[in-house]
């Protein structure tokens, strides 16, 4: 059994854009717990949450958030496993305040960022897969089968293009 993935999100208005990454998990049969968790508004909670994962079987964290996004650091401030930070556009900016309040965590305290939104979901989602599965043999071998589909299906989108724009 494949140690499980968290996904949390500073509310549930972020829940859209993380939709990618549990439909990932799911494909590749990684057990995950959602949960809306936010470092300002309930951050006994968040903190109590990330303190108790691993005991509880949790082998990575997905945190997402949007503006002021200190979710992920919040998290990795209270736990030893890695997390995932994945910005959420959710203001004017687009989210490029949440990606740079994401990514530029100081060191000694990682956090491992990916693209802003859908995108980064489903490499958060992938990200973590890759993570577990360096402990979990089955799990290596679902990825790789899901990477050898991705690169079939690539190869006929490619066979298509061609037949309808033969080589003069
Ligand atoms: C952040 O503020 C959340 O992660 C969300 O992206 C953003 C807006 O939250 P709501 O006002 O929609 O609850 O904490």
């Amino acid at each position: 059994m494949s140690r499980k993935v968290a996904i949390v999100m500073g509310s549930d208005s972020d829940l859209p854009h993380l939709e990618p990454a549990v439909e990932t998990l799911k494909r590749l049969e990684v057990p995950c717990e959602v949960r809306v968790l936010s470092a300002h508004r309930t951050p006994e909670e968040a903190g109590e949450f990330a303190r108790t994962a691993a005991e509880r079987g949790f082998g990575v964290i997905i945190a997402a958030a949007g503006g002021a996004a200190h979710l992920a650091g919040a998290m990795a401030a209270h736990s030893l496993l890695p997390i995932i930070g994945v910005p959420i556009s959710a203001t004017p900016l687009n989210g490029m305040d949440a990606l740079l309040s994401t990514v530029q965590m100081p060191p000694g305290i990682p956090v491992a960022t990916v693209a802003i939104g859908k995108m980064g979901a489903t490499n958060a989602a992938l990200l973590a897969v890759q993570i577990l599965a360096g402990a979990d043999e089955a799990l290596a071998a679902r990825f790789a089968a899901d990477r050898a589909s991705m690169k079939a299906k690539v190869a006929e989108k490619d066979a298509a293009v061609r037949a309808r724009y033969p080589a003069g």
